[in-house]
Order: structure tokens, then sequence, then C-alpha cells
């Protein structure tokens, strides 16, 4: 039997189709393309962002490129307040899980309190949506500037029992600066030593674009400490570029 919706348009059966219609388009808009759209984060800014998650690498880690996650003026402002905060050396986590000073990192960072600033705090939570983790769980952002030959070597973001219980479970580092870095002829990408890319036969990188991100897990499905994560910040190697990114952290339980 066939039933025309069109005109029996109060029947339970036409409307159960119609809803089920309506959530199978919505999912299968954000499983097929990827995108979700959010307000901007600034004061009387009627804009929109609409982010795009595209899987740079899917073998033993997935590395996600997200283009859009900040408007222009977004990033002006993270750069601004990270500026008003003050930057100092950036440091590691030492073999105590006290933060030192290392020659393996040698850019600048700048701490951005959580809770203070409800711009930080939108953008904190936009983040928060596109990682799939509750934005209680996220670290406070930190903000890391590099110059000529400032680099940080291979490491893992894993913390390895010093995080006061939780661990950082995911990553996502968006671009403040890239000037002079697109195209690739100067350093400074995001580099995966332990992953291949498939097209290439390198190693998998990413290259700075202001208002993208990269996003990874740093643990396997099964939970373990996943070292095909390891990363690096590759050398700025000209002069008169410079890089700027918000470490977002995620943690597995709420940070504190
Ligand atoms: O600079 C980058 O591209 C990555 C930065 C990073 O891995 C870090 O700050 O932990």
């Amino acid at each position: 039997m066939f039933l025309d919706c069109e005109r029996n348009s109060s029947s339970f059966f036409c409307d159960f189709a119609k809803s089920a219609m309506t959530y199978v388009r919505a999912h299968m808009k954000f499983f097929f393309n990827n995108k979700f759209t959010m307000q901007s984060c600034l004061p009387d800014d009627n804009r929109t962002v609409t982010p795009v998650l595209t899987q740079v690498h899917s073998n033993n880690v997935v590395v996600t490129r997200v283009t859009g996650l900040l408007l222009p003026e977004e990033v002006m402002y993270v750069n601004d307040a990270a500026s008003h905060h003050g930057f100092d050396q950036s440091v590691v986590v030492g073999t105590d899980g006290e933060s030192v000073i290392h020659s393996a990192r040698t850019s600048r960072t700048a701490y951005l309190p959580k809770g203070d600033d409800p711009v930080l705090d939108c953008i904190s939570a936009r983040m928060a949506t596109i990682a799939s983790h509750p934005v209680a769980h996220l670290e406070p952002l930190q903000v890391t500037r590099y110059t000529h030959g400032q680099q940080y070597t291979t490491h893992s973001d894993l913390l390895g029992g010093d995080g006061g219980g939780t661990e950082r479970t995911t990553t996502l580092f968006t671009y403040l600066d890239s000037d002079g870095l697109e195209g690739g002829m100067c350093g400074g990408a995001t580099a995966f030593p332990y992953l291949t890319d498939a097209a290439t036969g390198e190693v998998v990188r990413v290259y700075p674009h202001a208002g993208d991100a990269v996003m990874w897990s740093n643990r396997t499905l099964s939970g373990a400490a996943n070292h095909y994560a390891d990363h690096s910040g590759e050398p700025l190697t000209c002069h008169d570029v410079s890089k700027a990114g918000i470490n977002a952290w995620f943690r597995d339980g709420p940070w504190e």
C-alpha cells in the first residue's frame, strides 16, 4: 500500500517518517560534512563560524585539521589577551613532574586563566564542542609563540602520572600566527615523526594557518599511551617569520 504523506500529512506514520528524515538529514550533514555552525564569541558580532574537520592521517593516530575554527578577529583577541597576560620562557614536564625550562622547548608561553573572560570561555566551549570533550576537562589555555630558530622537539603531551590524577587525552592546537610559514618553505610545521604520509612517503606535517587547528588523541582506543602521537613544533628556519598557537589540552576528568 502506498501512503501519500503530502495529502495525509497528519497520519502517525507520516509524522514519524518526517521526523526520522529530519533526524537522518541533520546527522548525515554532520557525518558526511563534519560541519558545525557556531556563533562568534565576540560581543555584538552576529557572524557565525563553520569549522570543517578533515582527517589528515588515520593509521595509528587520527590527525584532524580543523579549518576555520576561529574568526580573524577572534585570533586577534586571543593574541591580545595573551600579550596582556605576558609571556615567559616555555617549560616542559621534568622527570619528577615539575615544570622545568629545557633546551627542547625554546618558545615563550602565556597562560590564560579559566573563567576570567567571557570571550575566551566561549572559545574554550567551541573547542570542547569540536573535540567532543566536556569543557570542564579543559586545562587553562596556553598560548605559545615562536620566532626564528625556536622549536619544541619531539615529545608526548601525556603527563604519565604527573597530572594530579588525570591525563591529557586530546590535544587541540589552534594556530594564532602563521606569518611567512604558509607554503612550508620556512619550517614551523606541527610534525608527527612516527607517522608517514601515504601520498608523499614523508613524515606527517601540518603547516600553520592562523584560525585553523590540528587535533589528535594521545591514547590508543584501549586507553594506552600512543607514542605514534608524539609530535614536534619544527624550528622556524627563516628570519622575519613567526608562529603562535593555543594549546588546548583535554583531560580524562575534570581539571581543577
Ligand atoms: O608548535 C607546535 O606545532 C606544537 C606545539 C606543541 O606540541 C606543544 O606546545 O606541546
